[in-house]
């Protein structure tokens, strides 16, 4: 059975000709050339910030539309408190600024709401919103829009093993049955499936401390536009590309 393109307000009206077969279930997304896209218009860099809202929503009703599950943006590494205080104020004020325009829509969709990340270091006004769109999506059903917020791979690594060794040292765990699903089970992105595709914008070629352990078979895609010029066909030609690489002939999983 094929499913049919449904309109949005946001996006074109032509089939994007996306087949129902092999659509990724878990997408991760880079969100990075904001601030390059602003000074390319002579804008501020918050300018770029605020313009990639409107990418987050095209992608996430692109992503529902063709029925990814999972959707993971990355809104904030843990290496971005290094930037100025001002702009890092701003940022801490995107959550509530997206979800007062677009939770009552997201609730709507069937989506839910959620971030990975460390809690510590965020403002309570930024944990406030996140709690309340996270509360108010908890019993949805559909897209799980993950927001990756204060995320950083090698620390929440780190802090698994930790988790780990704590185990070992009580002796509740021998070192020697120690599985991956058992140190998976430690992971910030606990009982999430792995990404499998990551999109990363803006011409770099990185993973940026990005879920080093989760992406160990994710199939990486890279766009040379900005962030905020990222649209839903772009979303669309990545889909493609993956359904086409993995494309299974015939064959058992
Ligand atoms: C700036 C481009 C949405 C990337 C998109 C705190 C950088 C716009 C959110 C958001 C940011 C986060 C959680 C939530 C709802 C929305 C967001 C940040 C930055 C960092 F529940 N966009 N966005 N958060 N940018």
């Amino acid at each position: 059975m094929v499913r049919l393109w449904k309109k949005s307000k946001i996006g074109s009206d032509k089939a994007p000709a996306i087949e129902q077969e092999n659509v990724p279930e878990h997408v991760a997304v880079i969100m990075d050339g904001n601030g390059r896209w602003a000074k390319q218009r002579g804008l501020p860099r918050i300018a770029g910030h605020h313009a990639g809202m409107k990418a987050v929503k095209r992608v996430t009703i692109a992503a529902d539309s063709i029925g990814v599950k999972a959707l993971t943006m990355y809104a904030f590494s843990t290496e971005n408190w290094n930037r100025p205080q001002e702009e890092v104020d701003y940022l801490m004020k995107l959550p509530s600024e997206f979800l007062a325009i677009e939770l009552q829509e997201l609730i709507e969709k069937n989506v839910q709401v959620r971030m990975t990340g460390w809690r510590e270091g965020l403002p309570g006004h930024t944990l406030a919103a996140l709690d309340q769109a996270e509360a108010d999506t908890r019993h949805n059903t559909g897209l799980i829009l993950n927001f990756a917020l204060n995320y950083g791979s090698r620390r929440e690594i780190l802090e698994a093993v930790k988790a780990v060794a704590r185990e070992a040292a009580e002796g509740q765990l021998s070192p020697d049955s120690i599985t991956e699903s058992h140190f998976a089970g430690k992971l910030l992105t606990a009982g999430m499936p792995d990404p499998d595709l990551l999109i990363r914008t803006s011409g770099e070629l990185r993973l940026s401390n990005f879920m080093l352990w989760q992406s160990a078979y994710t199939e990486f895609w890279f766009s040379n536009r900005y962030w905020p010029e990222f649209g839903d066909e772009d979303f669309f030609e990545a889909i493609r590309e993956y359904q086409h690489r993995t494309r299974r002939y015939g064959r058992l999983k």
